[in-house]
């Protein structure tokens, strides 16, 4: 500060109480950097996978029933998961994710209107109220599972995990389901 201020004075004395606060600015403008590196790292947290393993097992006041697998007529191709679920939780949650044991990765889809044609997209967060039901089913709602192992046959299970909001999750066991077994998922 003395330095800009004073054009080059050499009599002006140390202020050191400016000095001070300068001093103080810079460790607050580093303390925001902090906190905004820190921001970041907990944001990329959120994506992580580790966060899906070490959440607590269970979602209170959520049923989730008739869960299949239908894979696709092709060995490899992406399959889809189709389950009912009820949700009777107090808190207000969204189901935000999903992973399927066997699959390499797996997202909820579901299909609409773009481009004047009728087709799958990624779907948005499901919000889970109290009371709140929904069905995942052919031509509607699915999960669709891409990478799945060859180990995975019909008849066999599998096991299906939703993740809510908070990081919250609950696995349960899905029948295998061969191809045409129910109306396939179409690509
Ligand atoms: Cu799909």
């Amino acid at each position: 500060m003395r330095f800009l201020l004073a054009q080059g004075i050499e009599t002006a004395s140390p202020n050191t109480e400016t000095i001070q606060e300068s001093f103080v600015v810079a460790k607050r403008f580093l303390a925001s950097l902090a906190l905004g590196i820190s921001t970041v790292t907990l944001a990329a947290c959120g994506q992580s996978s580790e966060e899906v393993v070490e959440a607590p097992e269970g979602i209170e006041g959520l049923t989730v029933e008739n869960v299949r697998m239908v894979l696709a007529p092709v060995e490899g191709n992406p399959a889809a998961v189709y389950l009912d679920l009820k949700y009777e939780g107090d808190r207000a949650v969204s189901l935000s994710r999903v992973a399927v044991e066997g699959a390499e990765s797996a997202m909820m889809h579901e299909y609409g209107e773009y481009d004047f044609k009728v087709q799958m997209m990624e779907m948005l967060p499901v919000p889970l109220t109290k009371g709140t039901e929904v069905s995942f089913k052919p031509g509607d709602k699915h999960i669709m599972a891409m990478g799945v192992s060859p180990e995975l046959k019909p008849g066999g299970t599998t096991e299906v995990t939703l993740i809510v909001s908070g990081g919250d999750k609950q696995s349960v066991p899905a029948k295998i389901i061969a191809a045409g077994g129910e109306r396939e998922h179409s690509h």
